[in-house]
């Protein structure tokens, strides 16, 4: 769907658009552009962490390892098909899943790669477990963050 068109196919993405339509490209690619500060199509963690959403985010470090993150290796920089992979994780689950052709690869949004995606936040040292510490600073980050909103609150 939508992934014919000539400008995104100069990026490199026509055999594959994760899901998104075409309108839903041309938004994130202007996004991606507008956060590409040095203008050299990739983003730095610099980049990422001007995005507010991400800064106030107590998991908002390990969102931006997930974006960087090839194979075990953190990259330093993420090109546009590396920032839309990630974002494909964060769609809503398509209700005809189960009806899908079991030979098509599974799409990132789906049930096990959204759980996948969730446990490599919390999975610190990538050895596929999630250790009693590894849940614990989690835990922490999330109970420093309530903390503050209800002080906020008052
Ligand atoms: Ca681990």
């Amino acid at each position: 769907i939508g992934c014919k068109s000539s400008s995104i196919q100069r990026l490199g993405l026509s055999s594959q658009c994760e899901g998104f339509s075409h309108s839903q490209i041309t938004r994130l690619f202007s996004r991606f552009t507008s956060l590409d500060k040095s203008e050299n199509g990739a983003l730095s963690r610099e980049d990422f962490q001007r995005i507010p959403e991400l800064a106030i985010n107590p998991l908002g470090d390990r969102i931006i390892n997930a974006f960087s993150l090839k194979g075990k290796k953190i990259e330093d920089q993420v090109n546009f098909r590396g920032f839309m992979r990630t974002l494909a994780h964060f769609r809503p689950i398509e209700d005809n899943e189960k009806s899908k052709d079991p030979r098509e690869p599974e799409p990132l949004n789906s049930r096990n790669n959204k759980l996948l995606f969730a446990f490599r936040l919390y999975d610190l040292d990538k050895d596929d477990k999630i250790s009693r510490e590894e849940l614990l600073q989690v835990l922490e980050k999330v109970d420093v963050e309530q903390k503050m909103s209800i002080r906020f609150l008052h």
